[in-house]
């Protein structure tokens, strides 16, 4: 049986691009022959990205080096995109981190504010930026990147886990609002994936990194790639809402299986 490709030649906004799941994604959303938004920080990784992709398949790459936690750049990215007739088919909400492992009353607020402005905020401005167009089009596609971590609290991770159980509100949300629209609301929310996730957490520890991925097969950006293709190629009057994907030696936030050797 061959799969009905209904990406090939649609516009994909992918923020946090650069690394891990969201440069997977890109990598995926290019091999069905999808044209390409891609941001993040790290301008430079998107113009390697960019001149590999475009060699690789028949598609235009835009980049744009953009910090989400930036309203008036975000908004005015997006007014560039409108202007320029290239609103995007699908916006993929993936920009986001987990900053520090610590209890509640020794956290660090510094890095609490900066989870809750990326995770939340970021995505709210991308949203609010990106979406007037896609319900004046009546078609489109929001992704928004939840986490396992919006479904169960665990210890020493209640900021992360509040700024993504606030993601899943904001899905719930979009989709609610976005009632008698032809736009799409999907969350993914993915467990443990090898990524520079824990890179990030540990401040760039990566020894420490390491551990979080030994004695178990995690997932790999690549896994949730294929499943935001998969949930975007459905045609367009499916919807899925939200999908919790974790490894299988995994079976909820807190409860993994690991091999000691
Ligand atoms: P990575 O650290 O590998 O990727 C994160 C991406 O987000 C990078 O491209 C980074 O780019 C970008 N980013 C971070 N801050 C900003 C910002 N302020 N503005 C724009 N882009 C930003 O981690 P993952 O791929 O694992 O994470 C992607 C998403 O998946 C996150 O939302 C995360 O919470 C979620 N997730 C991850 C899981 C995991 O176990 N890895 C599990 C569940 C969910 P740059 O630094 O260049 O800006
Ligand atoms: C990332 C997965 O378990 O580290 O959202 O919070 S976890």
């Amino acid at each position: 049986m061959t799969i009905m490709n209904r990406i090939k030649g649609k516009t994909v906004l992918i923020t946090g691009a650069s690394s891990g799941i969201g440069e997977a994604s890109a990598r995926s959303f290019a091999s069905y022959g999808a044209n390409l938004i891609l941001c993040a920080r790290r301008e430079e990784r998107l113009v390697q990205m960019k001149e590999e992709l475009e060699t690789e398949h028949e598609i235009s790459v835009r980049i744009r080096g953009l910090d989400v936690r930036e309203r008036e750049a975000v908004e005015a990215f997006a007014r560039e995109l409108v202007a320029e007739k290239t609103v995007p088919d699908v916006l993929v909400n993936n920009a986001g981190k987990a900053l520090g492992l610590h209890l509640l009353h020794e956290g660090l607020v510094e890095d609490w504010e900066e989870m809750l402005d990326t995770n939340v905020k970021g995505l709210l401005y991308m949203t609010r930026s990106i979406l007037p167009a896609m319900v004046e089009r009546d078609s489109g596609h929001i992704v928004n990147i939840g986490s396992v971590a919006g479904h169960q609290v665990y210890q020493k991770g209640a900021v992360y886990n509040a700024s993504k159980f606030a993601v899943k509100a904001l899905n719930e949300g979009m989709a609610l609002d976005l009632l008698g629209t032809g736009i799409r609301v999907t969350s993914i929310d993915p467990g443990l994936v090898e990524t520079e996730f824990s890179k990030v957490r540990f401040h760039g520890d990566e020894e420490r990194a390491e551990t979080v991925y030994e004695g178990y097969t995690p997932l790999t950006g690549d896994d949730i790639a294929d499943i935001i293709t998969f949930v975007v190629n459905t045609p367009e009057h499916v919807n899925i809402l939200d999908l919790i994907v974790l490894p299988t030696a995994q079976r909820s936030a807190h409860m993994v299986h690991k091999e000691t050797s």
